[in-house]
């Protein structure tokens, strides 16, 4: 058999040239992300119906988070610009996703961490890449106002969604979605913390029905944590609290996006539980065998209440995209988890142990 290269990924920028902003080929920074797959739910017919449901899972990038399509863009673009640094505040995977990146082009990264409030996984990203990790002694929110005063003084380039770049990247996840399916989904799932990626998406879309690729646009569903959901609430809120550290965010950068979204789709800002972030989390990893982080879940979760509350019905195709990687916090999975037995190495006890 020969072997075709034909085909082969070429990363966002490359694959999706025609309807992203140009960039010089000299300046091109890619590590192959996008092109992550959607999956069907097979074992979720209890809490889903007769609603068709694909997981859009974005933990396979090559960071592990969706960020990675909007951050080839954004270091790119900086790149080609003649910038020698990046900066962004984060509750992590940006983070991971600029150490990465900017490495890769050579050039500096700064990142600022609200202290004590990243997952291990993400915060052993930027410190391998060589980020100068900056942990604040404050919130995420802190950190972004920080990051937006030194980004009009000094010559360093914000990557966080404010940059018009991080959206335009984002948005190839819903040509990609509709690529996949054939047609378009009649509702999109995603977690809402700053609302850059609700931004995104509800951009690709339109631009899909736009040119006619697709009919319409699906609603946009977002959901924030109960305990970190200024936008349903209608305020920012001063001291999020939610288990879901991603998206513990006050003070979200793109509110408006996420109102436009949520107003021209016909969709929903809604918000969820710790409790049932939790559970979404533990059902998709135990039932589907997809382990995603616990912000990601927030997603599920909103599939499962919009089910119960009949926003969403038989016949209807759902995405949900699981927006980071399991791994990226092995700490809270191994705390919703049944505990490892301690056994001695004796046939007897092990298949006493294992039921039998
Ligand atoms: C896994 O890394 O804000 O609504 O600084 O990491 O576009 O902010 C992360 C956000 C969802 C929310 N899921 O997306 C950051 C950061 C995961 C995330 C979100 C984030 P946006």
């Amino acid at each position: 058999m020969a072997l075709s290269r034909k085909g082969l990924w070429r990363g966002i920028i490359r694959e999706f040239a025609e309807h992203l902003p140009p960039v010089g080929e000299d300046a091109v920074t890619t590590l192959l992300e996008g092109n992550t797959p959607l999956v069907e739910a097979v074992n979720l017919k209890d809490v889903t119906g007769r609603t068709r449901l694909f997981f859009k899972f974005e933990g396979l990038n090559p960071t592990g988070s969706f960020k990675d399509r909007g951050m080839t863009l954004a270091v790119s673009k900086a790149r080609e610009e003649g910038s020698r640094a990046v900066i962004c505040a984060s509750t992590g995977n940006t983070s991971a996703s600029a150490a990465a990146y900017a490495s890769r082009a050579g050039m500096k990264a700064y990142v600022l961490v609200p202290e004590g409030n990243v997952a291990l996984g993400k915060l052993s990203q930027a410190m391998i890449h060589g980020a100068m990790v900056l942990e604040v002694r404050g919130s995420f929110d802190d950190a972004l106002a920080v990051v937006k005063e030194v980004t009009k003084n000094y010559p360093v380039t914000m990557v966080n969604s404010l940059n018009p770049y991080r959206i335009e990247g984002q948005k190839t996840a819903a040509f990609e979605v509709c690529e996949y399916l054939g047609y378009n989904p009649t509702h999109h799932f995603l977690p809402v913390g700053n609302a850059g990626n609700i931004t995104a998406y509800w951009k690709g879309y339109e631009e899909l029905r736009e040119r006619r690729v697709v009919s319409e646009s699906p609603r946009m569903m977002g959901f924030q944590a109960e305990g970190a959901a200024p936008i349903v609430r209608g305020e920012p809120v001063l001291n999020p609290k939610t288990v879901a550290t991603a998206i513990k965010i006050g003070n979200p950068a793109s509110w408006q996006g996420a109102l436009r979204a949520k107003e021209e789709s016909g969709g929903v800002i809604d918000m969820v539980s710790d409790e049932e972030i939790l559970d979404a989390y533990r059902l998709v990893a135990s039932r589907e065998g997809i382990f995603c982080e616990p912000a990601s879940a927030a997603s599920l979760a909103g599939v499962i209440k919009m089910r119960k509350l009949s926003v969403l019905k038989d016949g209807d195709t759902a995405v949900c995209t699981l927006t980071g990687h399991g791994l990226k916090d092995p700490d809270c999975a191994i705390k919703v988890s049944v505990k490892p037995l301690s056994v001695s190495p004796d046939v007897k006890e092990i298949v006493r142990a294992m039921g039998f």
